[in-house]
């Protein structure tokens, strides 16, 4: 029975594919929606998204266009207040699936001054919030149909200007390597109070994700979703910087379920890899109890990654074609027009020619 519905999923989402993007330009003050761009570092990127090699260039900070303008405005908010992102109205919900994850990064002075080219630290994630022990399904991620994302800004949070930049993944494509595709701008904050805490870890943007960091099958089963580093902030002291590993380790105290799991792929490229991993995980403290400041020492989580290349990825073209039933034409696309091999081309209507 799952087996039939993860199909039909699969089925559905061949045709989906770029037919929904989105843009996060707004923002909720005091429950009121303050006007596009208000408060944002303004892109020209519109809502299309971000993949492979681009998460390596300097756009992959505030995205494509974004430019210093000393005329923006900047959202003053105290340490430990609320901000609430909120996507455009022209393109409402999230329609993939991925996680949504949340950074800030200290100006050394005036925020509309500041390239991002310091250091980021994470403030937020998620990914699943639905039952996923049956197996994940898209409507499971936390993200999914949601309009308004909404974090804290840690109360110990030092004063100053920052960027808060939100991104989310849509991972429907992120089983071919450097398929996801990101989402993702730039708020500018000035954050009030006396907080005296040492974000961390601290990473770098880019840095933070190579171009094939974030492939992912979300076509086969799971029930978890491996998050790529940095760990969110504590709130409280700084720690190392573990930027560039993927894998994490603490202390089960009362582990009573253990899976293993193997999975191989095979990328569009000839790269194969293959993924190993332990999750031990304890029951007795239920996650979703505990509040996201001190996950970190308090779950008895643990989950160690390794990650073996059996074969080096040979440098990638730069024309990339379009698979069956991907979308290859129509107004407003911009994307690769050019089908894979034996595939045409089909126009649907104005709007929409995919590869048959
Ligand atoms: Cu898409």
């Amino acid at each position: 029975m799952k087996f039939s519905i993860l199909s039909a999923a699969v089925a559905i989402s061949l045709f989906e594919s770029a037919s929904a993007h989105y843009l996060f330009n707004r923002v909720v003050v005091d429950g009121v929606m303050q006007p596009a761009w208000r408060y944002w570092r303004e892109h020209t990127n519109t809502f299309m998204p971000t993949k492979g090699e681009e998460m390596t260039l300097d756009s992959f900070r505030c995205n494509k266009g974004a430019t210093l303008n000393p005329n923006s405005e900047v959202l003053t908010v105290a340490a430990g207040g609320k901000i609430v992102m909120r996507l455009s109205t022209s393109t409402p919900v999230v329609t993939h699936p991925g996680p949504v994850h949340i950074f800030m990064s200290k100006a050394p002075g005036d925020v509309r001054q500041y390239d991002g080219s310091g250091d980021w630290f994470k403030i937020y994630q998620d990914d699943i919030c639905g039952n996923a022990a049956d197996g994940v399904v898209d409507s499971d991620w936390c993200s999914w149909q949601k309009s308004d994302f909404p974090v804290t800004v840690p109360a110990a949070t030092p004063p100053g200007d920052y960027l808060v930049r939100i991104e989310q993944f849509g991972l429907h494509g992120a089983h071919v390597s450097g398929g996801a595709e990101v989402f993702f701008g730039c708020l500018q904050v000035r954050v009030t109070g006396n907080g005296n805490g040492t974000p961390g870890p601290l990473v770098k943007i880019p840095g933070m994700y190579k171009a094939d960091s974030l492939n992912f099958n979300k076509y086969g089963f799971f029930t978890s979703y491996p998050q790529p580093a940095p760990a969110v902030w504590d709130g409280a002291a700084g720690t190392s910087n573990p930027a560039t590993t993927r894998s994490t380790t603490s202390v089960a105290t009362t582990a009573i379920s253990t899976t293993t799991r193997t999975t191989t792929r095979a990328a569009a490229t000839t790269a194969i890899i293959t993924t190993v991993r332990t999750t031990t995980r304890a029951v007795t403290t239920p996650s979703a109890t505990i509040p996201t400041t001190t996950r970190a020492a308090t779950t008895a989580s643990a989950i160690a990654r390794t990650t073996t290349r059996t074969a080096a990825a040979p440098s990638r073209s730069c024309t990339r074609t379009v698979r069956k039933y991907r979308r290859c034409g129509g107004n407003g696309y911009k994307g690769p027009t050019t089908c894979a091999a034996g595939l045409k081309c089909v126009r649907l209507n104005a709007n929409y020619s995919r590869c048959l």
